[in-house]
């Protein structure tokens, strides 16, 4: 920096927040390497504002380490501030105000935040403060909020399947032409076979902890030890480097059948053939896209079937872009939906993996272990029996925004208000995902082990998804039984003898009472 940077200043003040890890991040992309200042800070505010899982903040720090060190051998000039830095404010806000203070800037440029609440901080600090901000958008995604919003308006549903279509044309992957490849749009109806015995499963790569990496995890744990979460082993990639390789095993190695068990849960087995790549996607270390090409290369190359491929692409160019048009539209006030009045606590085996539910023990308790459980876990085993149960949907939604390392607002809350509470009364989905136990049973082995019994349907020995299910929908009937796709659960209801029906409902309540 010279003096006469100083004097002009013409000098922009470039924020990389820590899932923002990418070097065609919007800001850096309009910036000046022998100008411009970056700024990156670890802030108690950011780790705070819900009790992420040590493992989450692990990552980001030393991501954001290793992102910055990158940086600065590209020349970039780079301000980073470490948490335990004695002049550390706390917040992002501070940290701007701080480093203007010893070095004048005329602006301060950011790409736009992913969850509102800290976009709205840095737009009430900008207000208030002398020097103009800049938020740019995160290019990083397909779809633009006025795109999102253009495909949006006037239509009467939204729904995933449609948006997507359109995102395939836009992209061009998977397409042959005008047409979708293999002659439909999607092959979801192939991928739902459940995991057999015998399957031979890869392991994401382990990275071992360099020495940034060691000193991030010694600082976790002096500063975040009361969080929820184990912290040693740590084996996640935190350079881009690492990053590829995983999207290169994944390619080689679990792709192939990615399709095929993408809904099957295997106790003891933790990651079947998911990519386990969406932590690094929402940091920035991996770009949606690049994954998408790499994925569609592995078909086109006769690496992996075609309902794999299209099956993945859809949940980063269908769901992924789906969620966070929703997220923005609705925001704020989307995460405070609770459109079937849920106001039960959160049970305190979320945080303890303590229950004799063995779906949901070996759930939460690989959440704790490693910040990761795969979709299927999260929608039908821990969402399914929150919802069911009559949790209060905010506090699912905080719970799922601390414990995962993927977790932001802007993917987490669709997710979860939407897509596995219904507490948006159906804006992000056509029904409410409620499942009993049968479906637990189909698609995974937890319940040979279990101590319920997954055949016996009431009484103290039945899995207790069997009669909650019926508890939900009694207890919801107002508000649901007009949907389309509940139609025969409700007249199956209808059509049990009196006494059957309230086995149901007394079995639920006692396990209701014991949470
Ligand atoms: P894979 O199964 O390998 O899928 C490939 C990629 O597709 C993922 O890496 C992810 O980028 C994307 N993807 C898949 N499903 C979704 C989806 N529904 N929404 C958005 N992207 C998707 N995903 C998050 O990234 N952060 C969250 O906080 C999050 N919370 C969730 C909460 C609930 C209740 C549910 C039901 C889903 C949630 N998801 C979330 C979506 C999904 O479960 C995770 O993206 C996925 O489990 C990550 O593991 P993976 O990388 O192995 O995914
Ligand atoms: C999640 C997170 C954490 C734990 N810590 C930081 C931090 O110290 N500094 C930072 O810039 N970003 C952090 N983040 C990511 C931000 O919370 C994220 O950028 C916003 O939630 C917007 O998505």
């Amino acid at each position: 920096m010279t003096s006469s940077d100083e004097q002009t200043g013409e000098r922009s003040l470039i924020l990389i927040l820590g899932d923002q890890l990418s070097r065609n991040i919007a800001a850096l992309k309009r910036a000046d390497p022998d100008r411009d200042i970056v700024l990156m800070a670890e802030v108690a505010e950011e780790a705070g504002y819900v009790q992420h899982h040590k493992k989450k903040i692990a990552f980001l720090f030393s991501a954001m380490r290793h992102f910055a060190t990158e940086l600065k051998e590209d020349g970039w000039q780079v301000h980073y501030v470490r948490l335990d830095d004695p002049d550390n404010s706390g917040s992002l806000t501070g940290e701007i105000d701080r480093l203007r203070a010893a070095h004048p800037v005329a602006r301060v440029v950011v790409t736009e935040p992913g969850e509102y609440r800290l976009k709205s901080a840095l737009q009430d600090w900008a207000e208030a403060s002398d020097v103009p901000l800049e938020m740019l958008q995160d290019s990083r995604f397909l779809c633009s909020h006025e795109r999102f919003g253009e495909w949006a308006e006037g239509r009467k549903q939204l729904r995933m399947e449609y948006f997507y279509r359109e995102m395939r044309r836009e992209t061009g992957l998977l397409m042959d032409g005008d047409e979708p490849e293999g002659g439909k749009w999607n092959f979801d109806h192939e991928n739902r076979k459940p995991a057999e015995d015998g399957l031979t499963l890869p392991e994401p790569p382990q990275t071992s902890p360099d020495e940034i990496t060691e000193e991030v995890l010694d600082l976790v744990e002096s500063q975040f030890g009361d969080h929820f979460g184990t912290l040693r082993p740590f084996w996640f990639a935190v350079t881009r480097e690492d990053a590829l390789a995983s999207l290169e095993r994944f390619a080689a190695e679990a792709l192939p059948h990615f399709g095929d068990y993408q809904d099957a849960m295997l106790e003891g087995e933790r990651f079947l053939y998911h990519s386990v790549l969406s932590h690094y996607i929402n940091a920035g270390l991996l770009e949606p896209l690049e994954v998408c090409r790499r994925v569609e290369r592995a078909y086109y190359e006769g690496d992996a079937p075609l309902n794999a491929a299209e099956g993945f692409i859809r949940q980063i160019i269908g769901w992924r872009e789906y969620v966070r048009g929703i997220y923005w539209r609705n925001m704020p006030g989307y995460t405070e939906q609770n459109f079937l009045e849920a106001t039960r606590p959160l049970p305190g085996f979320y945080w303890t993996a303590d229950t004799d539910m063995a779906c949901v023990a070996a759930a939460v308790s690989q959440t704790r272990d490693e910040a990761y459980a795969h979709h299927i876990q999260r929608l039908m085993v821990t969402g399914n029996f929150a919802m069911l149960a009559g949790i209060d949907p905010h506090q699912v939604h905080e719970w799922y925004l601390a414990v995962y390392a993927d977790a932001y607002e802007w993917v987490e809350a669709p997710n979860v208000i939407g897509m596995s509470q219904y507490a948006d009364g159906g804006l992000l989905g056509s029904k409410p995902y409620a499942a009993s136990g049968n479906y637990i049973n189909k698609m995974s082995d937890h319940c040979a082990g279990c101590r319920y019994s997954v055949t016996k349907k009431t009484g103290e020995d039945a899995c207790p998804f069997n009669p909650l299910y019926w508890d939900f929908l009694v207890r919801n009937r107002d508000k649901l039984r007009n949907n389309p796709r509940l139609k025969r659960a409700y007249s199956t209801w209808d059509r049990m003898p009196e006494p059957r029906q309230e086995e149901y409902l007394d079995s639920a309540r006692k396990v209701l009472d014991q949470l």
